[in-house]
């Protein structure tokens, strides 16, 4: 019945009439199935609305819980030790955040969050989660985030931290090692599996993560099994886009390895989620309109004795009508306020209640707080087949804290509890500590032998161990031989290649590759036709767990759209969010199920950082591994696009992702180098790093690689060409990147011929490795001035360079300013800062000062300033090159 429906007056009808209507349905119910009840309402439907009669929308049932008292799992543990367990649990968290604030430093920590969640995520330790079996498949389970607390907590119980651990919670360079203050897998890499507290992200990693269990599964990477992902979130976390952005995915995908937890407490950090709504029964509506199953637990057992009275749906509507805000004043209200309020608004409700004490009313419980429910909520959600499940646990925020913060506006930052409510907090809790002792909020632990702690072990024995646990390193992979990228270092004679092309190949070739090939995992977000990267559909077929249910309109074509069920390529449609999450899964895949697969996610690279920023930053923390490749880069390579698609800054955004090595290739076979040495770092030497490489839509002949540069590429620096000339005027040096290495050489051509200037042609491949290597050395230098001081990696290659060094890049300027201080004479810097335009590639350089005339300009004037050549050759140059010097600044303009 939806809610709409019990608020309506029930229309007149016959007694009679109804009855025959009901046994009928009875009749079917007992002699036939559920099934074939709906099959005859779905037709009854039918019937109704041809004939004009529609029936109300909604996508909403009535506010009690989704599992009706009979339909309830029976509890197989043991309620009692379970409640101290979770006592001791609740106890240790609090404590932790309190001796934490207490040392003066201001660190924190959050009670009120674990104290809302507590039943949830016990009931899920004790009879749900799989840690990883022998294989290392287990369940996978994104915590929230404020919880953290109590995951310390539990931790310490079972003997995996000390007290000194907890002791330095938010104390992470302490001699002996902290805790993080969140799930930082990066920071506790054998503990936290997923980073979550960025809110919004575990919802849309915990959707792929599923789907990418999925995809293993069905490329026969990953034994088939019914291992979960869970995800717990907040209801003030639900209001992030990405946190329900991508809900009809994991319908559509029948994702049932997939369970959401919603902590429902009403509450976020500044007051109520919907005070004047309701938040479970918005979220209701919005996942069963999206396709999942959906399970609310409102109510605790108390509630059931008084809905079962409710004959007439009297307690279901009040139920329903009152507001969040509202039930949150309940909390903190006493018994008395809530029947007067709550059930004084009609003498029948009022009748239903007047057995109940108020102390009684006031400790009715709430779903989530309550472990029977919560259990047999979980039980149904990991055995329903055909859609992922929802899970709305209602509770109360700050649950225990009583007056220093249940329910009340300021729980969220709640970090200090005064003498008397540590003695209250103890006593609800039943923890064994006497009044002095309790002052201190010390750690309590029960004895090992205690029943308690057996309960405890048994219950994680039985589960495979402990959780949450992450696997550090995997199965040491090799890394495919060098005839494989051989191709590609001799050039392409002659051929006009664009560096996005060049890519593909690499790609191709590597899914080919007998060792490697079934590993690679292609992502592209509805661009593969942009980037060329069509041919592959064929190649390698485009992941759907159905198959191909459909004859493609280009079946007789080459290179048709082929949707497989062992399909490689994970065509994400347009969602970069979605995409860099399938990314995240399969990057990590080494830790979560020792499996190496190697992502290669190739997108519009103005989407990129700029667009996903966060989940990169949450890449990184995960020690994901793999290559990011933003395509048609470039800020003037990317012609005709204009302003909201020309990238020129994504280097400069990932420079401050410290585990990202960014490339900005302008060949093929520094490409290849680049790959394969990715490869060999992140998956045979197991460094905790990925790539990112910026490629180009421009088409040019690709040289053959020079001898012995390739630990330069890797570095970030090489020279590409010496000059020609026997005798010169004076001296440049040029450093080209990307597609505009092109106009660097065509710089030195007309520097070499026209002005007599010997100039050298070096290729920067990356600017941040230049400046990461040279800023780690003279740290060392700094930090150990009495030993041999050692030398940067930028200064080694420049140092005996003489005259003017002139650097253009696609990217801002920032990007060869920041490595100008080891440059060992005057240097220019020129890039492409300001927004896009649509225009030629001719006319954007221009417009950015990057094509060959401004570098030629730029080099001259050097020259002029530094005195190493006559200034007399300007007024003439400024001719032949056309410079105009009122010309607009792109950088505001
Ligand atoms: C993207 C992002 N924005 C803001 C925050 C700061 N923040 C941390 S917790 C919180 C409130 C959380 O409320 P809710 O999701 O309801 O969780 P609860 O603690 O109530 O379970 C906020 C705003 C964050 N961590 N991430
Ligand atoms: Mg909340």
């Amino acid at each position: 019945m939806s809610e709409d429906a019990v608020k309506k007056p029930v229309p007149v009808m016959d007694d009679i009439e109804l009855k025959e209507w009901l046994s009928s349905l009875d009749y079917v119910l007992n002699n036939g199935s559920p099934e074939r009840v709906q099959y005859l309402l779905q037709q009854l439907q039918i019937r109704a609305q041809e004939s004009g009669v529609t029936l109300p929308f909604t996508l909403n049932t009535p506010y009690i819980n989704t599992i009706p008292v009979e339909k309830q799992a029976s509890f197989p543990g043991n309620r009692e030790i379970e409640r101290r367990i979770k006592s001791i649990i609740r106890w240790n968290a609090m404590a932790m955040v309190v001796s934490a604030e207490k040392k003066g430093e201001g660190a924190g920590g959050h009670i009120s969050t674990f104290a809302s969640s507590a039943t949830l995520y016990e009931i899920g330790v004790n009879h749900f989660f799989r840690a990883p079996d022998k294989d290392g498949q287990g369940d996978l389970v994104y915590f929230q985030g404020h919880a953290s607390p109590g995951m310390y907590s539990r931790a310490f119980l079972e003997g995996r931290l000390t007290a000194e651990h907890l002791d330095n919670f938010r104390k992470e360079l302490q001699p002996t090692k902290g805790l993080s203050s969140y799930p930082h897998p990066w920071l506790m890499p054998d503990f936290w599996q997923f980073p979550t507290v960025s809110m919004g992200l575990a919802p849309i990693m915990g959707i792929y993560q599923a789907r990418f269990n999925r995809y293993l599964e069905d490329r026969g990477l990953k034994p088939v099994n019914d291992n979960k992902v869970w995800v717990y979130m907040g209801d003030g976390e639900s209001d992030e886009p990405e946190s329900l952005g991508a809900l009809t995915m994991a319908s559509r995908e029948k994702l049932d390895n997939l369970i959401f937890v919603i902590n429902c407490n009403l509450q976020r950090l500044d007051g109520p989620v919907r005070g004047n709504g309701k938040i479970i029964q918005e979220l209701e509506g919005l996942f069963r309109g999206a396709g999942w199953n959906v399970i609310k637990v409102v109510w605790g057992t108390d509630w059931d004795p008084i809905l079962e009275k409710d004959t007439e749906g009297l307690l279901a509507r009040r139920m329903g009508e009152v507001v969040d805000g509202q039930y949150q004043k309940y909390t903190v209200s006493s018994g008395e306020y809530v029947r007067n309020h709550f059930f004084g608004t009609d003498p029948k409700l009022m009748d239903m209640a007047k057995h109940l004490t108020d102390d009684q009313i006031q400790s009715m419980r709430r779903g989530g707080h309550d472990p029977e429910k919560v259990y047999a909520a979980y039980k149904a959600a990991t055995e329903y087949k055909g859609a992922p499940t929802v899970i709305l646990a209602k509770t109360i925020k700050g649950y225990g804290l009583g007056e220093a913060g249940e329910g009340k506006n300021i729980t969220h930052q709640q970090k200090k509890l005064n003498e008397q409510e540590l003695k209250e907090f103890r006593t609800r809790f039943g923890i064994p500590l006497s009044d002095e002792e309790v002052v201190k909020a010390p750690f309590y632990k029960p004895a090992e032998d205690s029943p308690e702690m057996k309960y405890l072990h048994e219950c994680r024995k039985k589960l495979n161990g402990y959780l949450p646990t992450r696997r550090t390193t995997s199965d040491a992979l090799t890394t495919p031989p060098e005839e494989l990228f051989e191709e590609f270092y001799k050039g392409t004679e002659g051929r006009a290649v664009s560096t996005t092309m060049a890519y593909v190949r690499v790609l191709a070739k590597l899914l080919r590759d007998e060792a490697v090939g079934k590993l690679i995992v292609p992502i592209i977000p509805d661009e593969a036709r942009t980037f060329g990267m069509d041919g592959l559909f064929r190649q390698c077929g485009i992941y759907s767990h159905v198959g191909q249910l459909y004859e493609p309109v280009d079946a007789d074509s080459l290179m048709y759209y082929k949707e497989a069920k062992d399909g490689q390529i994970l065509e994400e449609g347009i969602n970069e969010a979605g995409a860099i999450s399938s990314f995240i899964a399969a990057g990590t895949a080494y830790a979560t199920h020792n499996i190496n697969t190697i992502p290669f996610y190739t997108y519009y690279s103005m989407f990129g950082p700029q667009r996903v920023g966060d989940l990169i930053w949450a890449a990184a923390d995960l020690r994901c591994k793999g290559f990011l490749v933003g395509a048609t880069s470039g800020r003037t390579t990317l012609n005709g696009e204009g302003l909201q698609h020309q990238d020129g800054h994504s280097h400069v955004l990932l420079s401050s992702v410290p585990n990202v090595i960014t490339y900005d290739p302008a060949f093929a076979y520094e490409i290849a180098v680049i790959i394969r040495d990715g490869i060999y770092r992140m998956y045979e030497k197991q460094e905790s790093i990925f790539y990112y490489l910026s490629i180009g839509n421009e088409n040019y002949a690709m040289p053959q690689m020079p001898e012995g540069v390739k630990e330069g590429i890797l570095k970030g620096l090489y020279r590409f060409q010496k000059s020609s000339l026997a005798s010169s005027t004076a001296t440049a040096h040029l450093f080209g990147s990307g597609a505009i290495m092109n106009q660097v050489i065509e710089a030195q051509k007309i520097l070499e011929e026209k002005y007599n200037i010997a100039t050298s042609v070096w290729s920067i491949t990356s600017y941040n490795e230049l400046r990461r290597e040279a800023l780690h050395v003279e740290r060392e230098n700094l930090l150990n001035p009495n030993n041999a001081p050692r030398v940067p990696y930028v200064t080694q290659c420049l140092k005996d360079e003489k005259g003017v060094f002139i650097a253009a890049s696609d990217y801002m300027k920032v990007m060869p300013d920041s490595i100008r201080q080891w440059i060992p004479g005057p240097f220019t810097a020129l890039g492409t800062d300001g927004f896009g335009r649509s225009e030629s590639r001719k006319a954007l350089r221009d417009f950015f000062e990057v094509d060959a005339r401004h570098i030629v300009w730029a080099t001259l004037v050097s020259l002029t300033k530094n005195k190493q050549i006559s200034s007399n050759v300007l007024e003439s140059a400024q001719k032949d090159l056309k410079i105009n010097p009122k010309k607009l600044n792109p950088m505001i303009s």
